[in-house]
């Protein structure tokens, strides 16, 4: 299998807690968004796949129309809901790629909903070869959760996170960077306890333990917080791929992150 530039990817995730006001519908964190471009670009790496989240463009849009729980028949305005959190994806999307662009990073944005087909809401069909062949050329493909068409349900939401693990597990990644709005995983929810540890290291063991307990998500989250997040991810983790949980709303964790070196944050190895 050729994977990207023949090397390694590593899966840089931006969390749509990070780049997005969970509280306030459709509303960018512009400043920060630049800044995560900006490391990107200081980490000057060959071989980066990003994956963003949805935050408060693409959730809010998908649970009034209960667009994850797939078609209902003779719910005339939902075909519309699921075209609209698309779009809102692409709005959010388009704000994400303008910092890219503006920090001469040669991302380019590959729309889920026009290359993968799920089936009960689980990856099923990816068609791959313009997003190789961009691989090949060291573009830095961006992909971000969004509504696709799925074989039984119609359509549905398809998370990042589950992207971001069936890519790592496809291109066989160096290793995962999921960047979020708190300093990587804590063992309570950290907006609900202040007082609650972070956890610097976690074995595949330790995250399924700890994983039912994770915090939901702030605002309006239809792929279940970081919980849900977390499950995604333990697939990765069980093919031996390395990820780093990290605060992506501090100066310069993405790109120490990136480029391998120690950050606030917790690192999750298979032992
Ligand atoms: O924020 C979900 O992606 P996530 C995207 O990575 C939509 O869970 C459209 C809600």
């Amino acid at each position: 299998m050729i994977t990207m530039n023949d090397a390694r990817p590593i899966i840089l995730k931006l969390g749509g807690s990070a780049i997005t006001d969970k509280a306030v519908e459709a509303c960018p964190r512009n400043e920060l968004i630049n800044r995560m471009a900006e490391e990107v670009k200081r980490a000057d790496l060959d071989n980066l796949i990003i994956v963003h989240g949805g935050g408060s463009f693409g959730h809010p849009t998908a649970a009034k129309y209960g667009i994850k729980e797939g078609f209902k028949e003779g719910d005339l305005m939902q075909k519309f809901g699921c075209a609209e959190t698309h779009h809102m994806m692409t709005v959010l999307n388009g704000i994400v790629m303008d910092a890219f662009i503006l920090h001469e990073i040669p991302a380019v944005s590959v729309a889920p909903l026009n290359c993968m087909v799920t089936d009960n809401g689980k990856i099923r069909t990816f068609d791959e070869s313009a997003f190789k062949a961009m691989g090949k050329l060291i573009f830095t493909p961006v992909m971000y959760g969004d509504a696709v068409m799925d074989e039984k349900l119609g359509f549905t939401i398809l998370s990042g996170d589950q992207l971001v693990t069936y890519l790592a597990l496809k291109y066989n990644a160096e290793r995962i960077v999921v960047g979020v709005d708190t300093d990587g995983i804590f063992e309570e929810d950290p907006k609900v306890n202040a007082e609650a540890k972070p956890i610097k290291h976690l074995n595949l063991a330790e995250l399924k333990a700890l994983q039912p307990k994770l915090g939901k998500a702030d605002g309006v989250d239809v792929t279940g917080g970081m919980a849900g997040k977390i499950a995604e991810l333990i697939p990765a983790v069980e093919a031996g791929i390395p990820v780093t949980v990290t605060g992506a709303t501090k100066n310069l964790s993405i790109y120490r992150a990136l480029t391998g070196q120690s950050v606030l944050g917790t690192v999750i190895e298979k032992t």
